[in-house]
């Protein structure tokens, strides 16, 4: 490691991701010599705090990577696609957050608690996978160690900030409509650039991203590609249904796993999710203890509980868990990818 740092860049510096970005650097003291934050030129020239100096934003270019050593990258697939090539070949390591370059296979998919190795084989650009598959694989990958996987059918109830500042607007505005009296028209949620919108205060949406012909959507299909490329698994049986609810952070999942083991008890999968990295069991229904979202904000940890056997199959099991979608989900899981880099001389 260098004595005072890297040049670091955050593309995407001023959005909900970009500004967790921030907060996770300053808070894990990541060693940065120099920081470039970048942004589209709505932004540019606004100003950012952080470690009490002042910086000023600026309109991503080819040329904003000169000197790059990390570029941190959420800003959307197709700024990705256009950039993340341009900041490689200035000799930067780009961890990207976009669903951009996830399945290519020359990309490695990393969750650090799961597949930090991977990191090994990158050729500069290391993904970060989608927010909902993270906080599962982190669930999924003791128990597959410990017991075998073949199963796993997920349910997401997710929060509105995982589709950007704009969409946290939007539900707190309509909230506060509907509380007036007042009328409103939705513009963002499901997805911004879809034909239709609609209500998200007081309402679930069962649509994250956009529609696939197989029925799916979009949303729906990185949880089921992304869990397998990250487990190594590609026979893994996975089904995913993704939906919005009106929670501002954190998302929460119902989820129904099948090992091989047929000879485990809900409490070894209690104890051994209680002891795995990462990972926060609370888990009492005697008293009432179990993850929800409002208490999950701002820590890094994948909060699981309901954990119970299923009646009818002895390998089968259900949970819930539960993350802040903006850090686990997305900025720390980055930040952790790059103190990876770190720790293994990658960078
Ligand atoms: P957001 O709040 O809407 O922020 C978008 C950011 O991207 C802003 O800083 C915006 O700058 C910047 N930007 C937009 N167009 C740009 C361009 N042409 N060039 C440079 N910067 C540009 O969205 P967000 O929630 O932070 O998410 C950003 C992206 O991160 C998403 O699109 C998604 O791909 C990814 N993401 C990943 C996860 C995950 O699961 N890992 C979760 C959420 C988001 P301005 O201020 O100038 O508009
Ligand atoms: C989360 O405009 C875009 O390309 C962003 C769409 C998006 C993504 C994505 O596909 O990169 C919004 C919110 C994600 C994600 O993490 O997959």
């Amino acid at each position: 490691m260098e004595a005072r740092g890297y040049h670091v860049a955050v593309v995407g510096a001023t959005g909900a991701v970009g500004q967790q970005m921030l907060n996770t650097l300053e808070k894990r003291n990541f060693p940065i010599s120099k920081l470039t934050l970048l942004s589209s030129e709505r932004s540019a020239g606004k100003k950012v705090t952080f470690r009490d100096e002042e910086y000023t934003v600026q309109t991503a270019t080819p040329d904003s990577f000169e000197g790059v050593q990390i570029a941190l990258f959420s800003a959307g697939g197709s700024v990705s696609k256009e950039l993340a090539p341009e900041a490689v070949k200035r000799g930067a390591i780009v961890v990207d957050n976009t669903s951009a370059y996830r399945m290519d296979e020359n990309v490695p998919l990393v969750v650090p608690e799961v597949n930090e190795e991977a990191l090994k084989n990158h050729n500069g650009i290391i993904a970060n996978p989608n927010c909902s598959t993270i906080q599962m694989v982190v669930a999924l990958e003791p128990l597959r160690k410990q017991y075998g996987l073949s199963k796993v059918i997920v349910s997401t109830y997710q929060a509105v900030s995982g589709a950007g500042a704009a969409a946290i607007n939007e539900l707190r505005e309509q909230s506060q409509a509907i509380l007036n009296g007042e009328s409103f028209s939705p513009e963002i949620l499901p997805v911004k650039g879809d034909e239709k919108h609609y209500q998200i205060a007081f309402n679930a949406i069962p649509q994250i991203d956009k529609f696939q012909d197989n029925g799916f959507t979009f949303e729906e299909m990185k949880m089921i590609n992304e869990t397998k490329k990250i487990m190594d698994m590609s026979q893994l049986h996975v089904a995913a249904t993704c939906v919005r609810l009106p929670v501002e952070t954190g998302h929460s999942e119902s989820v129904y796993v099948e090992i091989d083991d047929l000879n485990v008890s809900a409490e070894q999968v209690k104890q051994l999710l209680k002891e795995s990295e990462g990972i926060t069991l609370q888990d009492d229904p005697s008293q009432q203890l179990y993850p929800m979202p409002a208490d999950c904000v701002g820590k890094n940890d994948v909060f699981v509980g309901r954990i119970r056997k299923d009646l009818d199959r002895d390998n089968g099991f259900h949970m819930w868990i539960v993350s802040d979608n903006l850090l686990k989900g997305a900025a720390w899981n980055s930040v952790q990818i790059a103190e990876s880099l770190v720790k293994l001389k990658l960078v």
